[in-house]
């Protein structure tokens, strides 16, 4: 199968780092197709970000399904334009967050949600909510660490991310760690290894679910929230949207 992999943001470096993991995980037969959108936000860190950078992601998904990809991830733990996504795409589309979290709930009781920014602390609880996950979530926790710095991440930095990882074991009770970036994918092997606790990647867990609702045959459902978007004239630079 051809899996899609888009990293909404414009780091071509967190993209390589990101298809690596992915292609390791995955079946032999799965060719993981990774794209870095040409126009946007380097890093996505706050709400702005994560809109002007849905417009060049939804150019990206109408680019898979052109080339007849058999799925979509979409790695960004805000899980950016899932929804639009989902409705412009026939393939499954999964978002990073949303995989991690369900994953996690497969295998804990509770999980902990460690992640960069504290801004990005409510665009998290709202996907919890959002997927029905809240109950299972133990806590969510911020490292302040910038989304860019864990490109060749200090070991300063490193040690802080392992830090809030054994507190949300320790102090929040977390049976399960889902970590709350797709940059920190290099890192996960490192940190199972010093940490009691299963550390689970969305990019990897993203990857088997979209293998597993391949080899079951399932695409999204074209029926209500997820149907083909509605029809109208588009203007300007987004001209091509009309249909
Ligand atoms: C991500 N931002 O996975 C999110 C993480 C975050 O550019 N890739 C980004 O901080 O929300």
């Amino acid at each position: 199968m051809r899996i899609q992999l888009i990293n909404p943001n414009t780091s071509t470096e967190m993209t390589h780092a990101m298809a690596l993991s992915a292609q390791s995980a995955a079946l032999e037969t799965t060719q993981i197709i990774a794209c870095t959108p040409e126009h946007g936000p380097k890093s996505i860190e706050c709400a702005f970000d994560e809109v002007i950078a849905s417009a060049a992601l939804l150019d990206l998904i109408e680019q898979g399904k052109l080339q007849g990809v058999d799925a979509h991830i979409i790695a960004c733990f805000g899980d950016p334009a899932l929804d639009a996504a989902r409705e412009l795409a026939d393939a499954p589309v999964i978002g990073i967050a949303e995989a991690g979290f369900q994953t996690a709930s497969l295998i804990a009781h509770r999980f902990g949600v460690v992640t960069t920014l504290s801004r990005t602390l409510p665009a998290s609880e709202h996907l919890l909510q959002k997927y029905g996950h809240q109950h299972k979530c133990s806590g969510l926790r911020a490292t302040d660490i910038p989304v860019l710095a864990l490109e060749n991440i200090e070991p300063d930095a490193y040690q802080l991310l392992k830090t809030e990882c054994l507190a949300a074991i320790e102090q929040d009770g977390a049976e399960a760690i889902v970590l709350g970036c797709a940059g920190m994918s290099a890192l996960v092997e490192k940190l199972a290894e010093e940490l009691p606790v299963p550390i689970i990647d969305g990019v990897v867990a993203a990857v088997k679910l979209a293998e597993s609702l391949h080899q079951l045959g399932l695409q999204t459902s074209k029926i209500g929230q997820y149907g083909q978007r509605i029809s109208k004239p588009f203007i300007g630079r987004y001209a091509h949207w009309s249909k």
